[in-house]
């Protein structure tokens, strides 16, 4: 039984003896210029692959520390309209770049409007500049945080960010340093593990960073605005982030962000959006009107997704001529962005998507109404088509 085995094991130590020989002969037979070269080649490869080794087993908010080293200046790009969980990542790349005493400009496109995120800009006194295009970048080394594909001003699309740090889906990456961590609730979280593996949950007068109660706090809402307070789309690292911050974070800075003062005219269209829903079924349709701050229209929404009984809504309003839409669902029959999307289809210009749970979109008036060749549909035909479509009817 056991002979095949043992003569394969000769014939491989014959074989194995034999090939030592040939490789022996044959460097001996090589001139000595060639066998030094070779030695260096063999040696260099070593040396870089324990180099490699070294740095990939590097935490990896070491790792974007030493990039960030490399550059005197770095812009720090937030998605448009930053939320608080997209500065509070920019917050945190600029204290690991001081550290290294790299300067970091904080920037992003579009508007900060909801009253949460200018109460966290003004509370936590944010330094945020504002770009239209890719030539106000304040300069080329871009690292990008809380999204993952430069987007939202001219020239995004020829950006190429040296490092991204994300929890969305998708497939952008940094020349230099890449980490999407699509499984956490909050990209926040992220800098919070950094900053403890670059030592600043124990501060020294190394220049190490320290672990400030503004931007504790920031971390904390940038967690806590993304998960709905800890109750939605968290993994175990939005608590144990928590958990490290808990003693740095300043209470009264927290309520004075979480409590902003709310303008009239946001009260008034969620009051609009109250008295005046129409209501189908599980389903909410309210047109608020004319709107002076279309970000009163989704909070709108949110207000009336806590009316019981209600599974699926779209408020709409206008402004400028435009129709601004925004739905909601928790109704697993009802996907929100498809059902904008469909609601629209055959409107000229207009544009409307999202994902299950959450939708917009935004169509001229006048190209509802019909202009030109199509015959158009007013508004009860508009708010019957988003009941007909939040059913699934065609
Ligand atoms: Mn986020």
């Amino acid at each position: 039984m056991n002979e095949p085995d043992v003569s394969a094991t000769l014939t491989f130590v014959e074989t194995g003896a034999s090939t030592a020989d040939a490789v022996v002969e044959t460097l001996q037979s090589l001139d000595p210029l060639v066998l030094s070269l070779l030695v260096v080649a063999v040696a260099a490869a070593l040396v870089g692959g324990w180099w490699l080794v070294r740095w990939f087993r590097r935490p990896p908010g070491v790792r974007l520390q030493r990039i960030l080293a490399d550059y005197d200046e770095v812009a720090v790009l937030m998605h448009p309209n930053p939320d608080p969980d997209a500065m509070a990542c920019a917050m945190g790349v600029a204290t690991i770049a001081d550290a290294v005493d790299t300067d970091a400009t904080l920037q992003f496109a579009g508007e900060i409007r909801h009253q949460e995120n200018r109460a966290f800009r003004t509370v936590l006194d944010l330094d945020l500049e504002r770009v239209e295009s890719s030539s106000d970048l304040a300069c080329d080394a871009v690292v990008l945080v809380d999204h993952n594909t430069p987007r939202g001003f001219t020239g995004a699309q020829t950006v190429e960010p040296v490092a991204v740090v994300d929890h969305h889906p998708g497939n952008g990456t940094g020349t230099r340093f890449t980490d999407v961590r699509t499984e956490y609730g909050a990209a926040s979280t992220i800098f919070v593990e950094y900053l403890e593996e670059v030592g600043a949950s124990t501060p020294d007068d190394e220049g190490d960073p320290v672990l400030s109660p503004e931007l504790a706090t920031g971390l904390i809402y940038g967690i806590q605005s993304d998960t709905d307070h800890l109750t939605n789309g968290c993994s175990r690292a939005e608590f144990e982030a928590a958990a490290v911050l808990y003693d740095a974070i300043d209470e009264d800075l927290l309520e004075r962000i979480a409590n902003p003062q709310v303008s009239d005219d946001v009260l008034q269209v969620k009051a609009t959006a109250i008295t005046e829903k129409r209501v189908d079924g599980s389903f909410a349709v309210c047109d608020v009107g004319e709107v002076g701050n279309t970000d009163a229209i989704p909070q709108a929404a949110d207000e009336l997704m806590h009316l019981e009984g209600v599974t699926a809504v779209v408020v709409y309003g206008k402004k400028d001529g435009t129709i601004h839409l925004s739905g909601r669902s928790r109704d697993d029959r009802v996907h929100m962005g498809e059902t904008l999307r469909h609601a629209v289809s055959d409107i000229p210009m207009a544009n409307a998507g999202g994902h299950a749970r959450m939708g917009g979109g935004q169509l001229s008036v006048d190209h509802m109404r019909g202009i030109g060749p199509s015959d158009g549909i007013d508004d009860e035909e508009f708010e019957e088509r988003l009941f007909s479509a939040m059913a699934g009817e065609r």
